[in-house]
């Protein structure tokens, strides 16, 4: 008879958290996959075309119209890959200086990504140099030499101050080979898309929408440093030692980092 009742609680565990792990993983997918189609408009529109068909202006208001694609992301932008010797010229062109991550007047660098166009929601990243945080900065560092997506570690981001993870893709100049070396692409590379997954509010907001959230806690990590898991989602420290449990993996696109969700039963009061 017990036995029977916890076997129960079990399936209902298992089957709760891989709803929840597959519908994230599925947010994930289609965003991830938006965000690469519009780094491909950046490069059709943007460069391809002489003069540009495209500026804050546009770029705002497509984003804004097609932000419904893009459900866990808070926005997008694009930053400019700009080398030390253009600096003088992009900053006198565009009529202002670009800014750090903590909003001080940028220090001389070998290249800088600042960001020129920018969806209205994250509108406070205009200007700044994402090269000048250690997490944009990385993940702009392996975009370009990967060409796919890429994600941070979680971190704290700008703006809300919610936990989270960046995406990045690189955006090339025209006539890229699709097998292009490292070497090529970096050399290729002339700006980054991106956008922020504000896992903290948009993902508490997907699973809250589900039936039985109120009986179980979802934590999800990036378990790609297997000793050190980084809580992303949920609780800070969960609760130690509980029997029942359920570990079910996430695929978010970036196949450098590994992701997992568990779920396990509220304590007792
Ligand atoms: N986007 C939104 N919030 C953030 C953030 C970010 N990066 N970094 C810290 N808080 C323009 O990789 C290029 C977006 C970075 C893209």
């Amino acid at each position: 008879m017990r036995q029977e009742t916890m076997e129960k609680a079990e399936e209902r565990l298992v089957s709760m958290c891989e709803e929840r792990a597959r519908m994230l993983q599925e947010q994930f997918g289609v965003t991830v996959n938006h965000v690469h189609a519009l780094a491909i408009l950046i490069s059709t529109f943007h460069f391809e075309k002489s003069p540009s068909a495209i500026d804050q202006d546009t770029f705002a208001k497509y984003t804004a119209r097609t932000s419904f694609e893009r459900p866990l992301l808070n926005g997008v932008a694009y930053a400019q890959r700009i080398f030390h010797h253009e600096r003088e010229m992009f900053e006198s062109q565009q009529g202002w200086i670009m800014k750090t991550m903590k909003r001080e007047a940028a220090p001389p660098q070998d290249e800088y990504a600042p960001v020129i166009f920018s969806q209205d929601s994250i509108s406070y990243l205009s200007r700044i140099d994402m090269m000048s945080g250690e997490e944009d900065r990385e993940n702009i560092l392996r975009a370009r030499a990967t060409g796919k997506a890429v994600l941070t570690n979680p971190f704290r981001l700008l703006g809300s101050n919610h936990l989270g993870v960046v995406l990045t893709f690189a955006v090339y100049r025209p006539g890229l080979a699709a097998d292009a070396s490292v070497e090529e692409r970096v050399e290729a590379t002339a700006g980054y898309l991106g956008g922020a997954f504000d896992v903290e509010s948009l993902v508490e907001n997907l699973l809250s929408k589900l039936a039985g959230n109120q009986d179980i806690v979802v934590n999800v990590y990036d378990v790609t440093n297997g000793s050190e898991p980084m809580v992303m989602y949920g609780p800070q420290s969960p609760d130690g030692k509980v029997s029942l449990f359920h570990v079910s993996t996430l695929d978010f696109g970036d196949p450098f980092r590994r992701h997992e969700m568990r779920c396990r039963y509220k304590q007792k009061p």
